[in-house]
């Protein structure tokens, strides 16, 4: 059984859920199709054996936010306002829920008659205008009522929020509940409660698309800030020994100096299928001026491209995770595939704001179990884990910076072990975000080289990210040439050739 890449769905605007096909039957016909667009290269189109789809069961929408919604509280003396169906902002159907406060909290409520019993994720959108609406966002919490008086809850905070789209996903099983709420009963009423920063005048959010059920491809992706030398020494080499790759978003005036990689650490690790991304020793929002910010950022850029570590080189992480409209702009502008900021929240798979992408980090004094119960939680709810680690040292005594070797070690086992089993994978940012896209992965030159696991939990034939394929690359690419510009289906051991693109059948 294949898995392709098979169908693209715009879900309202700027909204792309990638739909999973796994039929024998659909894919000839969708392949077919998307064949006589392409033209072929010397090249395997990887997408297709590669995570281009992390969607697994399709989500089902069960509020649109665009009629039943009343006001329903508000503090005394207060005036917000409420707007259902508005289009100023929304991400399915015709419009979302538009809750501006007035300097105090709001309740808005909806009669509903839902069964939930049979679902396990539960996600929504949050849109916040701006930095001024987020600063005044204590949190947003949605209810579940099964009675008059007994509910699920699950709130956001506004520290773990950005401005623009947020997609929240949850597993079911983490949402907070009252003594005696059972998910066996009909749902009958749904709350969205604003709590806003005492001392607001009226912040503005948006609320959409809410979806239960669905499921995509969980992620965990080890990510490691600066360059540090343990990065190679123990990030890299532990990674290795589990046949695992991460991504070093790098300082590159600080390689080759006391405490940092050298440059033939850097390579090495490059070559064997990390990502190297751009970091900064500057935090953007010092910078005056777009042009400034631009500068900055392009500086560590060169030191990448300059040496041909191009994969991840679209790929930042905000320097203290610091960013304005001004460092969007920029990296914008400049062509940036995603940023990762230090917002702490499990990664949507269905992204959202890429270059607002959100972290986990890892503390000298998080506890493995904590690190481990958020990538269970990844697991559960279909989204990706971003692990946000610094220095990796035999005793911790920077608990900001600094994670210890015994704990790190034990996250990669866990991690390893899950890929192992087939419930998540491990990959870098750029075999991330290409997959997310359905772009081929930056390697695939090499032969067939997807991430690691594979799109449906692990496909054995298939090696190492980064390792050349030597059983079937050369092959395959003459064989690529030889039917460039037809749409001839050829079928041999473990391949499938249909028009110019080739695809490698597995276990799956
Ligand atoms: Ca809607």
């Amino acid at each position: 059984m294949l898995d392709i890449f098979s169908s693209t769905k715009k879900l309202g605007a700027g909204r792309f859920r990638l739909t999973h096909k796994r039929h024998g039957a659909k894919i000839f016909g969708v392949t077919l199709a998307v064949g006589a667009l392409l033209v072929a290269g010397g090249f395997i189109a990887q997408n297709i054996v590669s995570a281009a789809n992390y969607n697994i069961t399709p989500y089902s929408t069960l509020d649109e936010f665009e009629n039943g919604w009343t006001l329903n509280g508000a503090q005394s003396a207060n005036t917000p306002t409420i707007i259902q169906n508005n289009a100023d902002q929304f991400k399915t159907g015709t419009g979302a829920l538009k809750i501006t406060a007035d300097s105090g909290n709001v309740v808005v409520d909806k009669t509903v008659s839902l069964d939930m019993s049979a679902t396990n994720t539960l996600s929504y959108w949050l849109y916040i205008p701006t930095q001024t609406d987020l600063s005044q966002i204590y949190n947003i919490a949605l209810y579940f009522f099964d009675s008059g008086s007994t509910f699920f809850m699950h709130q956001s905070y506004g520290t773990a929020l950005h401005i623009g789209w947020n997609n929240i996903i949850i597993p079911k099983s983490s949402i907070a509940t009252t003594t005696g709420a059972s998910w066996n009963n009909p749902i009958t009423r749904l709350r969205v409660r604003l709590n806003v920063v005492i001392g607001s005048t009226s912040p503005t959010f948006f609320i959409d698309n809410m979806q239960i059920g669905g499921i995509d491809r969980p992620k965990v992706l080890f990510t490691f800030d600066d360059g540090w030398d343990s990065q190679y020494s123990e990030g890299f080499q532990y990674m290795k020994s589990k046949g695992l790759t991460g991504t070093a978003y790098m300082i590159g005036d600080k390689v080759d100096t006391s405490g940092y990689m050298t440059s033939p650490q850097a390579a090495e690790m490059y070559n064997a299928g990390w990502d190297l991304g751009v970091h900064g020793a500057t935090a953007l929002t010092t910078l005056g001026s777009v042009a400034d910010q631009k500068n900055e950022i392009q500086l560590n850029q060169k030191w990448l491209t300059d040496r041909g570590y191009t994969c991840a080189a679209n790929h930042y992480a905000y320097p203290n995770g610091a960013h304005n409209t001004d460092s969007l702009t920029a990296l914008q502008d400049l062509g940036f595939q995603t940023a990762r900021t230090i917002i702490d929240r499990n990664q949507a798979g269905d992204l959202d704001e890429p270059l607002l992408l959100t972290r986990q980090q890892v503390r000298g004094d998080s506890t493995p179990a904590a690190i481990k119960t958020k990538i269970d939680n990844a697991v559960a709810s279909g989204t990706t884990i971003i692990l946000n680690y610094h220095r990796i040292v035999a005793t911790v005594a920077d608990n900001s910076m600094e994670v210890s070797v015994s704990d790190f070690r034990e996250i990669v086992d866990y991690a390893a072990t899950l890929a192992g089993q087939g419930d998540l994978d491990v990959m870098t940012i750029s075999d991330w975000y290409n997959g997310l896209v359905g772009a081929q992965s930056c390697r695939a030159t090499t032969g067939i080289n997807p991430p690691s696991g594979g799109p449906t939990g692990g496909n054995p034939a298939n090696p190492a990210p980064g390792a050349p394929n030597t059983g079937l690359s050369t092959e395959l690419d003459t064989i690529s040439l030889a039917i460039a510009g037809g749409l001839t289906v050829i079928t041999l051991a473990g391949v499938v050739v249909i028009g110019n693109k080739l695809f490698a059948t597995g276990t799956r």
